[in-house]
C-alpha cells in the first residue's frame, strides 16, 4: 500500500492589501476667487454645493482643509488636474498630496 502524503506542508497566506489613501489638501491664498475654489471642489472632486462650500471656507479660515482621500495615483491626478484649471485663469490656487 503506497502511503503518499497529498497535505500540503505549508499553509498558503493570501494577502490582501488595502491601497495606502493620500489626502488632497486645499491651501488658502488671497487670490483665487471663492466662488472658483467652490467650482473646482465640485467639478473635480465630486463635492456637492454644502461640501464645497465648507471645505472652501475652512481653507479659507484655517489656511488649510482635507478635500478628500484617494490612492495615490487619484489624489495626485485630481491635485494636478486642479492646479493647471486655475493656472489657466492665472490663480495661484494649490493642493498638495499626503500620505494619510
Ligand atoms: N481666500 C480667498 C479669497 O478671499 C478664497 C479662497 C478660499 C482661496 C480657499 C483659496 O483654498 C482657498 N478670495
Amino acid at each position: 500500500m503506497s502511503e503518499i502524503d497529498f497535505k500540503p506542508k505549508l499553509k498558503q497566506k493570501t494577502k490582501v492589501q488595502r491601497p495606502k489613501l493620500y489626502k488632497v489638501m486645499l491651501l488658502n491664498d488671497d487670490y483665487t476667487p471663492r466662488e472658483f475654489v467652490v467650482l473646482i471642489l465640485k467639478a473635480e472632486f465630486r463635492l456637492d454645493e454644502s461640501q464645497a462650500e465648507v471645505v472652501m471656507m475652512t481653507a479659507h479660515q484655517k489656511g488649510i482643509c482635507v478635500v478628500s482621500v484617494y490612492p495615490r495615483d487619484v489624489a495626485e491626478t485630481k491635485a494636478t488636474r486642479a492646479i493647471d484649471a486655475a493656472v489657466q485663469l492665472g490663480y495661484p490656487l494649490q493642493f498638495t498630496v499626503e500620505p494619510e
